[in-house]
């Protein structure tokens, strides 16, 4: 079979909570101490993988690692009954729900080896995501376990690293070599760049990339102040369209020209400041979108935020009355996950391969998730406050719930974390 992409979204676990946990993610800020609703966020997450599925990508899935996080707690000499609030909100966190951070991707068409490289994010900056790369290199080493793959473990914790969020592709078709844009930040103001360069410069030699096709490339500190703590929250590519806000990038100069150089067909769309800015493109995460090529037509799977800002709602209508790379747009509502600041984008991770070489217990199918439907429908709280993380019925509930997921899925010899 051919490489297609297959988007693996995270199931949104079930002890999704508002902390307030990532400084510099103003929804996260703006929502912490909200009541949340992970039973409905993570029906929100199935019904936007049957969008995919119904658009005809292949679709697969990540399950949501232990929590309370023992491990760490005890590595910190304390557990989830003794933690302070403070450790014990890291320690919940669902944050392994937006995949694109769970690692970088390499298909096998950009490797010297022909293999499709992966490498788990170290997410060293924010301690409650600091955790999660034990259990997802765990299911990473199951799910691709064919030796079509070669997956490697995080880099040093000195370099900051958060995945394909800071990660682009450019290709003429998922099996032609492409061109690999590694995106880093310098400083972001007030806030911190969590993407480090010498982590995306390891991960280039790690995966084995012609040097001559990957380029690096800053995000603008104006971007990261503003809000953009990934540079997926401002650009994010297809094929060979990149689709970017006019400030996501430090120098862009040379990167549109490397790009033009490089990708045959380059195509840039770009949304200038005086149309949508910053603020509003943050705000409805215009560009945290699936951008998906099906039936030779490119679509962009959208947060339904986009249709309610009035300058992001006035642009698609414009791009796609002018006959623009983008033909369609669809929207979702994950709104769940985007009141902590993920999109429909942060949501998965693309892997460019023949569907044939993953283990399918991590793809699914319209049945399959209405398997699944039925088991969150069932075990997963309806809400939580962040004052009752720590209550004991809760903890025994978020176990196990997680539980009968792993049952459901036949997935139940993934433990580490
Ligand atoms: O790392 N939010 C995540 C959102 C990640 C979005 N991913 C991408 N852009 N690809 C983050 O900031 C919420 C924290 C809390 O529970 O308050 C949180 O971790």
């Amino acid at each position: 079979m051919p490489i297609r992409e297959i988007n693996f979204d995270g199931i949104i676990g079930p002890s999704h909570n508002y902390a307030g946990l990532s400084l510099g993610n103003l929804a996260s800020a703006r929502n912490a101490g909200a009541i949340s609703q992970p039973r409905a966020a993570a029906l929100q997450g199935l019904d936007k993988m049957r969008i995919n599925l119904a658009l005809g990508l292949v679709q697969g899935l990540f399950v949501p690692p232990p929590r309370p996080a023992t491990a760490w707690l005890a590595a910190l000499g304390t557990t989830i009954g003794e933690a302070d609030d403070a450790l014990a909100a890291n320690a919940m966190s669902a944050s392994s729900m937006w995949a694109a951070n769970a690692a970088t991707v390499s298909p096998a068409p950009d490797a010297a080896d022909g293999k499709c490289h992966l490498t788990v994010a170290n997410l060293r900056t924010m301690p409650h995501r600091s955790h999660e790369w034990p259990a997802m290199l765990a299911q990473l080493r199951l799910a691709f376990a064919s030796d079509a793959f070669a997956v490697h473990g995080p880099v040093p914790s000195a370099f900051g690293d958060e995945g394909a969020a800071n990660h682009m592709r450019l290709a003429p078709a998922h099996g032609e070599p492409g061109v690999e844009v590694f995106v880093y930040g310098v400083t972001g103001g007030p806030f911190p760049a969590r993407q480090h360069i010498e982590a995306s410069r390891a991960i280039a030699r790690l995966h084995r990339l012609d040097p001559t096709r990957t380029i690096f490339a800053a995000q603008s500190e104006q971007a990261i102040a503003a809000g953009a703590f990934h540079n997926d929250v401002v650009a994010v590519a297809n094929g060979a369209v990149l689709f970017a806000h006019e400030q996501a990038f430090a120098d862009k100069a040379p990167l549109i020209d490397a790009l033009f150089a490089a990708v045959p067909g380059f195509e840039l769309v770009e949304v200038a400041e005086a149309d949508v800015p910053l603020a509003d493109a943050i705000r409805s995460y215009l560009f945290n979108a699936q951008l998906v090529t099906t039936d030779g037509m490119m679509t962009l799977i959208a947060p339904t935020e986009c249709r309610d800002t009035p300058s992001v709602a006035r642009w698609i209508e414009r791009h796609l009355a002018s006959n623009g790379a983008i033909r369609r747009v669809e929207f979702v509502d994950v709104r769940q996950s985007m009141a902590n600041g993920g999109g429909p984008a942060c949501l998965r991770l693309r892997v460019a391969c023949d569907p044939a070489t993953v283990d399918p217990r991590f793809l699914v199918n319209p049945a399959k998730l209405d398997r699944l439907a039925a088991v969150i429908a069932h075990y997963w709280p309806e809400q939580i406050a962040v004052d009752a993380l720590t209550d004991p019925a809760l903890v025994s509930q978020v176990t196990d719930a997680r539980s009968a997921l792993l049952d459901a899925l036949d997935l139940n010899q993934i433990e580490s974390g």
